[in-house]
């Protein structure tokens, strides 16, 4: 197989990992605009290089002409959550979409791997358009909290070190820090709903300040430079008190002067234009 050839193979997997990575993205986005908790912290994916490829086939002993079939971790996105429960969360959410279809979930969290692994893994099925028309790709996602891949990522970077043959003194580290990893997810999860409550209202302050910085923005074309300095004075103070209400207040009071600038800005134009009037 030359190389031409595996760019072909790969341009499915590339579209299907890319088109992904950029639909859960916009997803976070809505949850944040909504003011929502959003379980997903962070995404990202890859295509598995020849190399690696070529590595698992070997391994596995599977002949390249069924690599396709066999292989279902070519296409791989990776789904970071802050708690064990948005695991769960983010596998509804994965399995409600039209737009991939769940062939497999491989459970690691509740039956974790004797390497000490911890991630739950979803085989969708997804559809990609190419130029040699519609293909359907089988993508893993991963699904972990942050603490199971951080612990992930060391762990495969050891293989890579050890090829995969880790000595048993460092791998008996990696088992202990394994069982330290699911205390401090428990622990984490004890405190998640007081964590969620802070984040959600940080989340709403941010959006609200951003809100009104918009709409001041918005004034210096209408109001004047002592106005808006007098306007930008008293958001400040507003600010300093971190207050949802007073914050809403402000906007509101915001809204009723760009009101009122519109307003005049209309009649002003209705007075300098000339009036027509219909001759027939
Ligand atoms: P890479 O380099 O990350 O791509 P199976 O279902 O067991 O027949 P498979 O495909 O090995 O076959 O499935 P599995 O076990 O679900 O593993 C797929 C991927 O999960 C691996 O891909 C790893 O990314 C990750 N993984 C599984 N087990 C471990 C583990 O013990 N440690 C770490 N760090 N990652 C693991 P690759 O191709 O092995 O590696």
């Amino acid at each position: 197989m030359d190389i031409l050839i595996w760019n072909k193979i790969l341009n499915p997997y590339e579209i299907a990992v890319r088109e992904i990575v950029y639909k859960l993205d916009r997803l976070k986005e809505e949850y944040r605009l909504n003011g929502q908790y959003c379980p997903i912290e962070e995404v990202s994916g890859r295509v598995k290089s020849i190399s690696s490829i070529l590595d698992k086939l070997h391994r596995k002993d599977i002949p390249i002409e069924k690599m396709e079939k066999k292989m279902e971790d070519i296409a791989g996105i990776r789904v970071i959550c802050q708690f064990v429960e948005d695991i769960e969360l983010i596998v509804e959410l994965i399995q409600s979409r039209e737009d991939m279809k769940v062939k497999t979930i491989k459970d690691y969290v509740k039956f974790q791997k004797s390497s000490g692994y911890r991630s739950v893994h979803v085989i969708v099925h997804y559809k990609v358009h190419t130029l040699e028309g519609v293909k359907k790709v089988p993508v893993e996602i991963q699904i972990r909290t942050m603490g199971m891949d951080f612990w992930a990522t060391i762990e495969h970077s050891l293989q890579y070190k050890y090829k995969r043959d880790i000595p048993e003194h460092v791998s008996h580290r990696l088992t202990k820090a394994a069982e330290a990893v699911a205390i401090l997810d428990s622990e984490m999860s004890a405190v998640r709903s007081e964590i969620m409550d802070a984040q959600v209202s940080s989340q709403l302050l941010h959006h609200q300040v951003e809100e009104i910085l918009f709409a001041i923005e918005n004034l210096y074309t209408a109001a004047s430079k002592r106005e808006i300095q007098k306007i930008q004075d008293e958001f400040y103070q507003v600010y300093e008190r971190k207050d949802m209400n007073a914050l809403r207040r402000f906007q509101r009071q915001l809204d009723m002067i760009s009101e009122g600038y519109r307003t005049q800005a209309v009649s002003e134009k209705d007075r300098k234009e000339p009036q027509k009037y219909d001759i027939t």
